[in-house]
């Protein structure tokens, strides 16, 4: 399938049925069976430009006790136009309490209303404010009626007028798999998908191992026209890349990890012309529920992860149980190791580490005495961690004073900014941080020095 076509198809349907224990005039009925089946929901057929829906046997009448939703999706920067066929009819109701069709202006169940219909009068004319209209047809347990027939469009968005013909978008896929890996917007240019000032509509799909699910932690996120989510987003689709799947969609200043039910992922991003400085980075992990098999690390929560992913300088964890105490079983490793061969040899490994120390300890204490004499304060806080996360360092500086801050990462560099919104990009790098930014949390840092200058 190529890619282009199918964003003019629209995306997807969801059909949902169950047997509603329906309540009506004072007939009360066993709710207790109540059972899930797929059923058919009318037909549906769908064109490039638009498409067709009915209630079930349309224009026969359809069968009681059913719920159907439909969920229309058009491509970036176009609208939906919904019509009604004038041959409707559903069971009349005071506010359309028992069958009715139920119509929602974006892609969710709790998306705004527009209305809700029934009786014979067929709806007016809807349009949608963006991509997303979201249908429900529901009939309780009795009188039925001939139900609908709708026909809907996809129309330029009015709100991009201005820009004209638009071009078609270039093709941007990624298939990615494996027990972690990292999703991110720099992917794009990397592979060459898109030139730098096209707009692009990207998805990633990931496959975890059979019988697994996916954990989704975001590292990095910024939409460069935040809370304009015609213009740029990022959302997140579990199962399929299908609307129904759609299961979180981000273009506010913050981002939140996602669990997903099922073992397919996929992360889309929408970038207009003017918002590719948009990015993000995502470290999907993969997991098996508990209990865990062997070979695999219980998270403490409900996630089983892969071995290899312990003390790997990533939390892949919804907490860091994964990354703690790595630097303490490397010692209780080492100390095993000791025990086996003679003591002398711990006598002598001792009596050097002791030497070494004490050295150390002079020489930062001569820096120390040095930096003081020269009116620098120095906080020579040394971090060693070679695994666990740095904690969120936060630096409450007076006006005009200035911290400098070394950090020397190891294997990746990840959410590490200043509050002010720089990012320290390379593997060792020095930045100054001025009053009250204080530093977010960094991953996998192996060593920070933090030097106050005056
Ligand atoms: C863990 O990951 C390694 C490397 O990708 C893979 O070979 C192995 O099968 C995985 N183990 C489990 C238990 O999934
Ligand atoms: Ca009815
Ligand atoms: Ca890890």
């Amino acid at each position: 399938m190529i890619y282009g076509r199918s964003l003019f198809h629209i995306v997807a349907s969801l059909i949902i049925f169950h047997l509603s224990g329906a309540t009506k005039k004072g007939t009360e009925k066993q709710t207790t069976s109540e059972t899930q089946k797929s059923v058919q929901c009318g037909t549906w057929t769908k064109h490039a430009e638009g498409g067709i829906f009915t209630s079930p046997n349309y224009p026969s009448k359809y069968p009681p006790d059913r719920e159907c939703i439909y969920i229309i999706e058009a491509a970036p920067r176009q609208c939906i136009e919904l019509y009604f066929d004038e041959k409707y009819s559903i069971e009349p109701s005071w506010e359309c309490k028992f069958d009715h069709i139920e119509v929602r202006d974006g892609p969710f169940g709790f998306s705004p209303i527009i209305g809700r219909f029934c009786g014979q009068q067929n709806p007016p004319v809807i349009k949608s404010s963006g991509r997303f209209l979201w249908i429900k047809f529901f009939a309780d347990g009795e009188l039925e009626s001939m139900g609908f027939s709708a026909r809907y469009n996809f129309t330029p968005d009015p709100d991009f007028k201005d820009l004209g013909v638009l071009k078609p978008l270039p093709a941007c896929e990624f298939e990615m798999g494996g027990p972690e890996g990292i999703v991110e917007s720099v992917q794009i240019m990397k592979e060459g998908k898109a030139s730098a000032s096209e707009a692009v509509d990207c998805k990633w799909y990931i496959r975890a191992p059979p019988r697994s699910k996916i954990y989704l932690r975001f590292l990095d996120y910024e939409m460069q026209n935040s809370n304009e989510c015609k213009r740029n987003f990022v959302a997140v689709y579990d199962g399929s890349s299908s609307v129904g799947d759609l299961k979180a969609k981000f273009c506010s200043t913050v981002a939140n990890d996602v669990m997903l039910r099922t073992g397919l992922g996929v992360i889309r991003m929408w970038a207009d012309e003017g918002s590719r400085n948009s990015r993000f980075q995502m470290l999907f992990t993969s997991f098996q529920e508990p209990p865990c098999e062997g070979n695999t690390f219980f998270c403490h929560s409900n996630m089983c992860i892969n071995n290899t992913l312990v003390c790997n300088g990533l939390q892949n964890c919804v907490y860091p149980w994964d990354e703690n105490h790595c630097k303490e079983k490397r010692k209780a490793s080492l100390l095993d190791q000791l025990t086996n061969t003679s003591g002398t040899v711990i006598g002598v490994t001792s009596c050097i580490v002791i030497i070494l120390i004490i050295i150390s300890v002079i020489v930062q204490i001569k820096r120390l005495v040095k930096n003081m004499s020269k009116g620098n304060r120095t906080l020579t806080r040394q971090f060693s961690r070679r695994c666990l996360n740095l904690p969120i360092m936060s630096y409450a500086l007076s006006e005009g004073q200035e911290l400098q801050l070394t950090l020397q990462m190891w294997q990746r560099t990840l959410k590490t900014t200043t509050n002010c919104g720089d990012p320290l990009p390379s593997a060792f790098t020095t930045t100054t941080v001025g009053p009250t930014c204080p530093v977010r949390r960094a991953a996998a840092v192996t060593s920070a020095q933090e030097m106050l200058l005056s």
